[in-house]
């Protein structure tokens, strides 16, 4: 933790500064009743029990005991900011969203990064994935890229995914975690998981920081252009930063003296001017090379590679504004993959077509009905048949709550049906496992083409320093998956875990 004051932690001094007290600001009950007096309740002589009718003492408690919110099930822990999305290179020819519509429009986003695994309390330098969401306010209505700061997943099938995100949470009876037979188990069971275990154990796996490291949108999605031509895209933002990575005894020791690192990292950059900011790209791939290419292009834990698809520059985006109100605007902020605009579209990405559900279900669960009414996740324009709800802010005006009708109330938009595709699509309906498909040619390709020699000696270590605390019968597992990557690899951490061996019991 830095020993001068920083804008964190001067918060409170910049508030005193802009507001200073006047007789009016009198405190209040959330009913707008002025206090006579804050500091005691309503006793019966001073050594007395209260009254039941000290209001300020209800009213407050009352709040007080329903402050909390269910945290995100995963990606409990992380900090937020404003700022934009700026057009730089015109790729119309792609896609009709009006976000892309010319060079130089620019559009108001949010950005919620964090930490997936762990709790809202979790220190934020632990080895992880980060979350990279950005909520896009376009004049077509809300576009929330969801993704995370790796361009792949670790497994390719949404109905994996509540066990996936078991393995890394709390033991059900120890409430421990990590529970490392739980994660190993899981990742040597299902070996689509290698490409993106070896990616969690290279130095990105534990970012100095927000600002600096990638993010992607990870599945694959589709674009439609104004002639309603198709093609499937993927989502990059390279972060202007630079790329920054703590080794893990450096991020241990940061863990114990700033659990609040990255939060306090991107705050302060904000607060001082210092706007990070990601420059974004695309790739595109037609439906007719997605019928032909080498590797499953809607695969979530499969890059398409860029010497096949080059990444097409299209903007920035930058975040220049921090938080006011940290649970009003970060805690309450809502993103959800199916929130998509006209000229965006889903592609079949099993997770994907998962995800699509799962996270309007989880807001609605989280925060309420009407959480897209709150203002920081409401679109600029919302007109439809959906009425009351908990906690209403937006009534409509009185239009009609039916459709079809005859009074004037919203209706179809010619140009989004415009830009709807239209899909062909047929097949026999089964539960096909893709578990088993190309589970570790990309893996070998990171590990063989992409790392350097020091950075696959610290891969190593990383899998031994996890992977010697599980059981030997899923180490051996486990081992026979990185073996299939690369023999030595396997070798290597076969080796690693055999000098640092502790007792281990068979299952
Ligand atoms: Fe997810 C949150 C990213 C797969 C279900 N996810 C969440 C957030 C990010 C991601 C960045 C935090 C958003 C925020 O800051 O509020 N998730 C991903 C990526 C995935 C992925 C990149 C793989 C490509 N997620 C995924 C699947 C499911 C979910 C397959 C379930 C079908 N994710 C959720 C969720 C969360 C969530 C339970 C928890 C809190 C929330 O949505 O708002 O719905």
């Amino acid at each position: 933790m830095p020993n001068t004051r920083t804008p964190v932690d001067n918060q409170l001094l910049e508030f005193a500064a802009k507001n200073k007290k006047s007789e009016s600001e009198s405190a209040t009950t959330t009913t707008g009743q002025p206090l006579t007096y804050k500091d005691a309740s309503l006793t019966v002589g001073p050594k007395g029990p209260i009254l039941f009718q000290d209001y300020y003492l209800y009213d407050e408690l009352g709040h007080f005991s329903r402050e909390r919110i269910p945290e995100r099930v995963v990606h409990a822990k992380g900090a937020g900011a404003f700022g934009y999305f700026e057009v730089t290179h015109d790729i119309t020819k792609y896609t009709a969203a009006k976000v892309f519509s010319h060079i130089g429009k620019r559009t108001p986003i949010a950005v919620r990064f964090s930490q997936v695994a762990g709790e809202m309390g979790y220190p934020d330098t632990v080895r992880d994935l980060r979350g990279f969401a950005v909520k896009f306010y376009t004049e077509d209505g809300i576009w929330d890229l969801v993704g995370n700061n790796t361009p792949i997943f670790f497994i390719r099938d949404t109905i994996l995914f509540p066990s996936f995100i078991h393995t890394l949470k709390r033991n059900p009876t120890t409430h421990i975690r990590p529970d490392y037979d739980m994660f190993w188990d899981f990742i040597s069971l299902r070996p689509e998981t290698t490409h993106q275990t070896v990616m969690f154990f290279t130095d990105r796996g534990i970012p100095d920081g927000y600002r600096y490291m990638h993010g992607y949108g990870s599945n694959t999605f589709a674009f439609v252009n104004a002639e309603g031509k198709f093609f499937y895209c993927k989502f990059h933002y390279l972060s202007d930063q630079g790329i920054r990575n703590l080794q893990p005894d450096v991020a241990m020791k940061i863990a114990g003296e700033d659990p609040e690192y990255s939060i306090r990292d991107l705050y302060n950059s904000i607060a001082t001017g210092n706007y990070p900011s990601w420059t974004f790209y695309v790739q595109i791939m037609t439906p007719e090379q997605a019928s032909t290419y080498q590797y499953d292009p809607f695969d979530v834990t499969k890059v398409w590679l860029h010497a096949d698809f080059p990444l097409i520059q299209v903007g920035k985006l930058v975040l220049n504004k921090n938080p006011v109100n940290y649970f009003a605007e970060v805690e309450q902020i809502a993103f959800d993959v199916a929130h998509l605009i006209p000229g965006i579209e889903p592609s079949p990405d099993r997770m994907l077509q998962g995800r699509l559900f799962n996270y309007g279900d989880t807001h609605r669960y989280r925060i309420g009905v009407n959480v897209n009414q709150l203002p920081v996740n409401s679109p600029f324009r919302m007109k439809n048949f959906d009425r009351d709800g908990s906690m209403t802010l937006e009534s409509q005006g009185g239009a009609p709550n039916y459709h079809p009708n005859s009074f004037g109330g919203p209706e179809h938009d010619l140009r989004a049906k415009a830009l709807s595709p239209v899909l062909p699509i047929s097949g026999v309906a089964a539960r096909y496992d893709n578990g088993l498909n190309d589970n570790f040619s990309q893996a070998r390709l990171l590990y063989e083409r992409v790392l350097t020699p020091l950075e696959r000696g610290r891969l190593v270590d990383n899998i031994v320093d996890w992977l010697r605390r599980a059981n030997t019968v899923i180490q051996d597992r486990a081992i026979r998956n990185f073996a299939q990557v690369n023999d030595d690899f396997g070798r290597l951490i076969r080796e690693g875990i055999q000098a640092k061996s502790t007792t281990h019991s068979v299952l």
